[in-house]
């Protein structure tokens, strides 16, 4: 066994880090560790946490995080930076609001940076990405994306199930369907449910997911540290319906 391999069997961050930067750049070096990281794969938990730009997708994973700490299991992030003019210091701002984590040795944090790749970061780098994560022992994998274009249905279909992040706020329920958010999800959270409006979203999602594509619909105040056992609980019972 070639020694990154046997590194990152291990568990050894580092070496980790150093594979997916290989994969980020398209380092042929990369292709043959893969290879042999291939049969430790396919046993995370993985988890797509999408939705609109400021929906609280990194306060969730942060808070998630926690909740999946205390049952002992070893959590992966992977949060994908859109080149979003709106998000501009995306990297530094997940880094802020999963700051709980940074030092903690059971969780691995990793932005991939869609910078300069023209269509956004290329699905197969994110598929890659994932399985070092898996392979190191990560129990659970979040993959961070503002779902945009069609990327979201590349990452839909990496992830085993997929949340889709919205707010009590959103207003126009319409814009949801449009930016192709029904399709997609397993599962919705109505995150930032300590503002006013939350009971009101969760049911209209309720009654347009029963259309479209039914899924069960929790509400969440990453803020306040509400409902996230129950949202944790419900991803584990998805988790177990879609696994392939
Ligand atoms: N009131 C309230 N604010 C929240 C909650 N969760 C997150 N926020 C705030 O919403 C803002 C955006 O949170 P993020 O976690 O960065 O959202 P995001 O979806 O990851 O944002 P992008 O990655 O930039 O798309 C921050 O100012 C958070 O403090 C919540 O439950 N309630
Ligand atoms: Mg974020």
């Amino acid at each position: 066994m070639s020694f990154p391999v046997r590194q990152i069997r291990n568990g050894d961050f580092r070496a980790a880090a150093k594979l997916i930067t290989a994969i980020e750049r398209g380092d042929p070096s990369a292709v043959p560790i893969l290879k042999a990281l291939a049969p430790y794969t396919g046993r995370a938990q993985v988890i797509g946490i999408t939705g609109p730009v400021g929906a609280g997708k990194s306060s969730l994973i942060n808070e998630l995080t926690t909740g999946y700490r205390h049952l002992r299991r070893r959590v992966g992030i992977l949060a994908v930076d859109p080149t979003s003019p709106v998000t501009g210091g995306a990297i530094l701002g997940d880094r802020i609001r999963m700051r709980d984590h940074l030092t903690d040795p059971g969780v691995f944090i990793r932005s991939l940076a869609a910078r300069g790749a023209p269509g956004g970061l290329p699905v197969l780098v994110l598929a890659e990405a994932l399985h070092v994560l898996d392979a190191l022992g990560m129990d659970v994998i979040f993959i961070e994306t503002i779902g945009i274009g069609q990327d979201q249905t590349a990452v839909a279909s990496i992830a085993r199930t997929t949340a889709v992040v919205v707010n009590p706020t959103l207003g126009d329920e319409v814009q949801l369907l449009k930016a192709g958010f029904m399709e997609i999800a397993d599962i919705f959270v109505v995150n930032k449910a300590d503002l006013p409006g939350a009971d009101r979203m969760a049911l209209q999602l309720a009654e347009l997911s029963d259309a479209v594509n039914p899924a069960p619909v929790f509400k969440t105040s990453a803020l306040k540290h509400e409902g996230l056992d129950e949202l944790i609980k419900g991803l584990n019972d998805i988790g177990k319906k879609t696994r392939r």
